[in-house]
């Protein structure tokens, strides 16, 4: 059986083999990861978190309108802490509604069930562990399906992937079910780079914690003090990247690889994408479904979107 360690491995030897160097942001999150994602939620510079905030707390009404029907099932993709979400399940009627939120790690579910109970007594909430499109796949019912996908979470995967995934939810969909996306919109520079090169610094940790899971789960001895974080965003394409820098040349052994990589002076891995949106970019993204996008609701600053999907 392949084990998460030989994937993580392989992943490694692949991206550190190549000649542009890689590694998927999908390795950022482990324990730490997650506590530090957390923390960037809570920074002044990283806007989505309260733009999101904004819409589902001043719209929220009007978009559980769309969303309700007589019995729903709310299926949440990567749930992440729940704080948003409550925002919009406080508008449906608890006797008809389920929550399901869906992550692949177990404490998530726990953590999110738990916190949602609380927050909004009598709601059905059955949290689902694994992987999401087998976990779709399998829940068969005839009650309308809603999928939550939030926080430009889309937006850490190429326009292909992106592409990629949309059309399974579509093809895991019925007649009428409907997608809701929450996505980042292009803006400006000076707003989109702060974001992603914070002056507390916790991106950079961030991203830098992924050399440090490589040490400890794979063997490495990456000396951190010798990388950098780097972030760029490009307004013309609307694309966000972050970078692992070498600051120097030196060489790097992965003892579950058994292999040495070497780095040159400012040698850059890339480690993630973060994508900015506008409307011609989703339709292209959805080109091919048979979703409609039916609904747009903005914050007031319009630096975030979401959006609402039938499927016809
Ligand atoms: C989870 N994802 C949408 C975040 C983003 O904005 O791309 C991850 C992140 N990376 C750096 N800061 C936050």
């Amino acid at each position: 059986m392949i084990t998460e360690k030989t994937l993580f491995a392989q992943h490694v030897e692949k991206g550190l083999s190549a000649p542009s160097k890689f590694l998927s942001s999908m390795y950022f999150y482990d324990k730490k990861g997650e506590a530090l994602f957390r923390e960037i939620m809570n920074l002044e510079e990283y806007y989505l978190t309260n733009s999101e905030m904004e819409i589902l707390m001043f719209q929220g009404h009007e978009i559980a309108q769309l969303l309700k029907d007589e019995e729903v099932e709310i299926i949440e993709l990567g749930a992440g802490d729940g704080i948003k979400t409550k925002e919009l399940l406080r508008h449906f009627d608890k006797k008809n509604t389920v929550y399901r939120p869906i992550d692949i790690s177990e404490q998530a579910i726990i953590d999110i069930s738990k916190k949602m109970s609380e927050w909004i007594p009598n709601l059905q909430v059955k949290g689902v562990c694994g992987d999401y499109f087998k976990m779709l796949d399998q829940l068969k019912s005839d009650a309308k399906k809603v999928i939550l996908f939030l926080g430009s979470n889309l937006g850490n995967m190429s326009d292909d992937q992106a592409k990629g995934f949309i059309h399974q939810l579509n093809n895991v969909m019925q007649k009428g079910d409907q997608l809701m996306l929450g996505l980042d919109l292009i803006k400006s520079k000076d707003i989109v780079l702060p974001a992603y090169s914070d002056s507390k610094g916790i991106t950079a940790e961030f991203n830098l914690n992924l050399l440090d899971r490589i040490n400890k789960e794979l063997g490495g001895n990456f000396d951190r003090t010798q990388f950098e974080h780097v972030a760029t965003y490009s307004e013309h394409e609307g694309i966000a990247k972050s970078y692992i820098k070498s600051k120097v040349d030196q060489t790097v052994t992965i003892e579950e690889n058994e292999k040495s990589y070497h780095f040159k002076k400012d040698e850059l891995i890339h480690t993630e994408i973060s994508r900015k949106y506008d409307l011609d970019i989703i339709r292209n993204i959805i080109e091919g479904t048979s979703l409609h996008l039916d609904y747009q609701f903005t914050d007031n600053k319009q630096y975030f979107t979401d959006l609402v999907l039938t499927k016809k």
